[in-house]
């Protein structure tokens, strides 16, 4: 028996500064057209899909950046993509910031099903980069300053045939995230990134950010049994190269599309999620062999501590 669901990774090239959300809904649009053309059931956009990543940006005042944010979903400026959506019958999921009314902003992602209907939403956990302006930088990453962090954690929705949860660029690189989301049977992860190429002044890093950005998807899907699907906005934007190399990734950990050029672009593959039970009921049968009792660390401690230099005395068997 097979569960399919036709999934298409939306990635995005640079969206610039003066473009208006008018302008980027087109291209959002375009893509959703290319995937019904291939009879896609759900494309998935990335992180900030509706602006430049404005989080490069310092403002005194952070409320001088509230242009880039959505105040409501969809709104006459994304209303567009929804209807056309629903037209075409196609499912989605889309990044962008959000600004509450009470005042709290989050960088935000949401799941539309088929029909329409708002099925997830999901507010990024782990916030990267400064709080403040560091002008020796070659450009800022102030995600700290303009997103609070979520206290939700990492839902999961039924959707699609299947149980679904999503996640935005750093996140992918913790593995409590993929791990919060397998011990909800996740059988696909959403996952949108803004990935800057010289985040670290150091060129051996910035050498090796595909191999891993790949790398903890990879690994998510692998050790969780579950489809990733990790789509960029990449290319040069304002000045500032970010990676593209968007994935789909099977629950063995192989990738079974992969973006090769930096610009708008559709990949798609049929994900059986029934695959996801060749690892989840055998090698990674949670229930059977995990060990919660030994792993109290992970959610007491924050950062690493490392042992005294000097053992007790009498040794390390005492
Ligand atoms: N948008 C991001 O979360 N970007 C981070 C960078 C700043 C390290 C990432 O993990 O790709």
């Amino acid at each position: 028996m097979s569960r399919i669901v036709h999934v298409g990774a939306a990635q995005l090239g640079p969206i610039g500064r003066d473009e208006t959300r008018k302008e980027v809904v087109e291209r959002l649009i375009d893509l959703l057209q290319q995937g019904a053309e291939e009879a896609c059931e759900l494309i998935v956009f990335p992180e900030l899909a509706l602006t430049t990543f404005f989080p490069r940006w310092f403002t005194e005042d952070i409320s001088a950046h509230d242009h880039f944010f959505e105040t409501e979903m969809p709104g006459p400026d994304t209303q567009p993509l929804f209807d056309e959506a629903r037209r075409l019958g196609i499912g989605f999921s889309l990044g962008y910031a959000e600004l509450t009314p009470d005042g709290h902003r989050y960088n935000t992602c949401i799941l539309i099903d088929r029909a329409g209907r708002q099925v997830g939403k999901y507010r990024k956990v782990h916030i990267p980069g400064h709080e403040h302006h560091e002008p020796s930088r070659p450009f800022q990453h102030l995600e700290r300053r303009y997103f609070q962090e979520s206290m939700d954690g990492f839902p999961v929705f039924r959707g699609f045939d299947g149980i679904i949860g999503m996640a935005l660029c750093n996140d992918r690189r913790w593995p409590e995230t993929y791990r919060v989301l397998g011990l909800q049977a996740v059988e696909l992860i959403l996952i949108g990134y803004n990935t800057p190429l010289w985040y670290a002044p150091d060129p051996d890093h910035n050498a090796l950010q595909g191999f891993h950005s790949h790398l903890v998807m990879q690994a998510g899907a692998y050790q969780n049994g579950t489809w990733v699907v990790g789509v960029a906005k990449g290319g040069i934007e304002e000045g500032v190269e970010a990676l593209s190399q968007s994935v789909i990734i099977g629950p063995s950990g192989q990738i079974v599309a992969q973006a090769i050029t930096s610009g708008d672009v559709l990949i798609s593959a049929h994900c059986d999620l029934e695959l996801c039970k060749r690892y989840k009921d055998t090698l990674f049968d949670f229930g059977r062999y995990r060990r919660p009792e030994v792993y109290g660390l992970i959610t007491e401690r924050k950062g690493a501590i490392a042992p005294p230099l000097d053992p007790a005395p009498g040794g390390l068997d005492q």
